[in-house]
Formats: C-alpha cells, sequence, structure tokens
C-alpha cells in the first residue's frame, strides 16, 4: 500500500536524502523520473511515499526561495555575522553581503561579535543607521545573553555569512555546545574535499534549522543580476517611486528622491556610496 507523507528534507549525501516529518527521520531517494533542474535540495519540502522499507520522494513542494550556494531551498534568514575586532568592522563588507542577501529574497540579522573586545561602547555608533533603516541586530560574545537571537532562530532556516575569523563556528557552539561535535564528525566521515562539494545539511538549533556551511561570498555580487538591488534594500524602499524617472538608478538622474535622502542624512551614507560603487563596477565588467 503506498502511504503518502510530507517532510523537509534536513540533509543531502550523494543523492540520499535524510527527511525530518516533525515526528520520525527517515532517509529516501528521488523518484527515477524527477527532472533534471528540478531535483530535490536540503530545506526543500517535499511529499514522499513509503513501501515497505523503501522511500521515494514523489513531489517538491513550490518554493520560497533557492540559493545556489550552498544549495538550500526556502531559506528564511542569514545571519552576517561581523566581529568589531580581528576582523576589524568593515561597513563596506557587511553592505555587500547585506546587498547579496536582499538580491536572494533572504531576510538578513546583523549579528555583531567580539563586543567583549571593546572598550566603550563607541560601536553602538556605528550601527546606529542600519538600526534606523530597520535591520535586526543582535549582539553576542563569550558570556552574553542570546535569548533575543535563540527567538530569531526559532522554527526557521538561517544561513550564516561573515568573514572567516568573524565567529561563526564559535557563535554555533555557544548556542548549542555539540554543534562542533556533529560538524567534525561529518567532515571526518566524508573526508575534506567532499564536506564542501558534496555534503549540505541542517542542523537543529534553538529550535530552528541552521545550514553548517556558510553562504555568501562578496565575491558573488559580480555574478548575480543587481538590476533590481535598489528596490531589495531596506534603508531605498521608502523613497523607490517617488524620483522623476521611473526607471532612476540613483546614480546621475536629476531629481532623484533616494540621491536627495542621501544628502539630507536620511539614507545610511555607505550603503549608497556601496551601491554606486557597485552598480559603476559591473558596468565596467559588462
Ligand atoms: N573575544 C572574543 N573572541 C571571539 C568571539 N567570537 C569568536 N572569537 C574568537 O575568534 C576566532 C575566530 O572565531 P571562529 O568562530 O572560528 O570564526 P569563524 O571563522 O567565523 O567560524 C577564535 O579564536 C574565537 O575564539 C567573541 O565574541 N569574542
Ligand atoms: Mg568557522
Ligand atoms: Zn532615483
Amino acid at each position: 500500500m503506498i502511504n503518502m507523507k510530507t517532510g523537509r528534507i534536513i540533509k543531502n549525501v550523494s543523492n540520499q536524502y535524510t527527511i525530518d516529518t516533525g515526528t520520525e527521520t527517515i532517509v529516501a531517494l528521488p523518484r527515477g523520473n524527477m527532472r533534471k533542474g528540478h531535483i530535490p535540495v536540503v530545506g526543500d519540502l517535499v511529499e514522499f511515499e513509503s513501501f515497505g522499507k523503501t522511500n521515494r520522494i514523489h513531489r517538491i513542494l513550490p518554493r520560497k526561495n533557492r540559493l545556489l550556494r550552498p544549495a538550500v531551498a526556502n531559506v528564511d534568514q542569514a545571519l552576517i555575522v561581523t566581529s568589531l575586532y580581528d576582523p576589524d568592522f568593515s561597513d563596506h563588507l557587511l553592505n555587500r553581503l547585506i546587498f547579496l542577501v536582499c538580491l536572494e529574497d533572504v531576510e538578513p540579522v546583523l549579528c555583531i561579535t567580539k563586543c567583549d573586545l571593546s572598550k566603550n561602547k563607541e560601536y553602538e555608533k556605528k550601527l546606529a543607521p542600519y538600526e534606523k533603516a530597520g535591520y535586526t541586530i543582535v549582539y553576542s560574545y563569550p558570556g552574553s545573553n542570546d535569548d533575543a537571537l535563540k527567538k530569531l532562530l526559532a522554527g526557521k532556516i538561517s544561513v550564516l555569512c561573515g568573514q572567516s575569523g568573524a565567529g561563526k563556528s564559535s557563535l554555533l557552539n555557544r548556542l548549542d555546545p555539540h554543534f562542533q561535535l556533529q560538524t567534525q564528525a561529518i567532515s571526518k566521515a566524508l573526508g575534506r574535499g567532499k564536506h564542501t562539494t558534496r555534503h549540505c545539511a541542517l542542523y537543529p538549533i534553538a529550535n530552528g534549522w541552521v545550514v553548517d556551511t556558510p553562504g555568501f561570498s562578496s565575491l558573488d555580487l559580480q555574478l548575480i543580476n543587481t538590476d533590481d538591488l535598489d528596490k531589495k534594500i531596506k534603508d531605498f524602499v521608502p523613497y523607490i517611486g517617488h524620483c522623476r524617472f521611473k526607471d532612476c538608478k540613483h546614480l546621475k538622474e536629476p531629481d532623484c528622491a533616494v540621491k536627495l535622502a542621501v544628502e539630507t542624512g536620511e539614507i545610511n551614507p555607505t550603503i549608497y556610496e556601496d551601491y554606486r560603487q557597485i552598480k559603476e563596477e559591473l558596468w565596467k565588467i559588462r
């Protein structure tokens, strides 16, 4: 008898999919005739059928989004892990990661680390323009109260991004001391090279799921279509549609509402500057 169930793919190792149904964890293979280009990825909600001990993925439920690197679907948010020191805070890098995340229709969450290395609260000034624009910001360091962060993670799929050394692994280990053990065990079982290319998994953390490999490199901005970037930047959204020209790119055009808001201090000037730089860099390449 065929028995159709629904679950979330939480792991993919060489086309063997681990599915979590909420009550059980099973391993399934895709149906033989699933079309190329429409194969299941981690994060997908799928319908699968069980005949005896065999489970076959039958159908992928509609996706909210689909990242290429790492290959994950239905990502709710990206934790942009940014340290204040070592590596030093860079609004330039932070802005570019924000752009990439927004271009993929993923909600950015700014996660500021190494606050314990700051003698004063000077850093709050650096973050003020982001807070004003409506970004969610959490601060984390050894011994911090991470309740707000845990609440943000609950019930969602999150991907972490940020420079090497920013504190991504430390953060996850703080939230769940088992995290490191799990990732190390998997790397060991698969061998180093394969870990990044063929394996991807969701880890249960704080009642939510976290993708085990970091996503979003600021280099990817060159590969991605940035046509709609202005409409996806939170800082710009209130001003979109108020420029003289409907197709205003907010660069050299007259009567631009975005540029006016930058001049009057309503829009974070570094966000605008990075937007302008990216648009001009891409012009040179294309
Ligand atoms: N003082 C301090 N050190 C931290 C903090 N977060 C990470 N570190 C240290 O920074 C280094 C890099 O952290 P890691 O978690 O490996 O960064 P990742 O490359 O982003 O995963 C390690 O030596 C950590 O112990 C923090 O909030 N405060
Ligand atoms: Mg790490
Ligand atoms: Zn404009």
